[in-house]
């Protein structure tokens, strides 16, 4: 058995399984799987089986011997930082670091427009569909200049939001999805951030995984 057991939920839909899992797989540690399916009669039951606040995902550390739970997304995200500091999941820059974790926070705790009108469904292509109201419009502009303020202000260091790999990009890995899916207009910038994450390793890990278990 290893050190880690991460509970998801089903691949293509499950955005909030696909940031830790991110963040998992960066550190480098080995780890196993357990996928519990969405929307399904017994979905509830099985999630409630694993996790105490009825959602995935879960993370369980073994490495003492009362294994440790750690469920919602950026809980497992900020344990993770904390576990394996070498990985650098967060940037060493105090500045940069608290704006990570802001753009980070504000998209575990927001967009609701955008998250409703344009689902995460990994293969879909529904190009124009979900935009249809100010709200999801405002949604995406907003996270365009996310996208533009992190990279020009901390990513001269490498092609990500803070130069590497952060938290900050598995929070928006779903986001890119449904950029790919829906494709609303973007700036140049933004654009090419996309692009970054479509062929980040880790994002292309998860889609073959997903098509595996389609
Ligand atoms: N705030 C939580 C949200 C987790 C969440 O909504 N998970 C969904 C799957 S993506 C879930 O567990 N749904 C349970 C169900 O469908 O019964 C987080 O960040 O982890």
């Amino acid at each position: 058995m290893t050190d880690f057991t991460i509970v998801l939920g089903t691949r293509i839909w499950s955005t909030w399984s696909m940031r830790p899992w991110l963040a998992l797989r960066r550190t480098g540690a080995s780890f196993e799987e357990v996928v519990i399916e969405l929307r399904r009669p017994d979905t509830r039951e099985n999630v409630l089986a694993v996790s105490p606040s009825g959602f995935v995902p879960l993370l369980i550390d073994r490495r003492s011997d009362t294994p440790i739970k750690v469920w919602d997304s950026l809980a497992i995200a900020e344990y993770l930082a904390e576990s394996f500091p070498e990985a650098g999941l967060w940037p060493s820059d105090p500045a940069a670091r608290a704006v990570a974790r802001s753009v980070s926070a504000e998209m575990h705790s927001g967009f609701r427009p955008m998250r409703m009108a344009m689902p995460m469904d990994l293969f879909a292509h529904l190009p124009g569909q979900g935009i249809d109201s100010e709200d999801v419009a405002a949604d995406i502009r907003r996270i365009d200049q996310i996208f533009c303020d992190c990279r020009t202000a901390y990513g001269q260091s490498g092609p990500y939001l803070f130069g590497h790999f952060t938290i900050a990009d598995a929070m928006f890995a779903p986001v890119v999805s449904r950029f790919r899916t829906y494709e609303p207009a973007l700036t140049g910038i933004a654009a090419r951030y996309v692009e970054t994450m479509l062929a980040d390793d880790g994002f292309i890990a998860w889609e073959e995984a997903a098509r595996r278990a389609l």
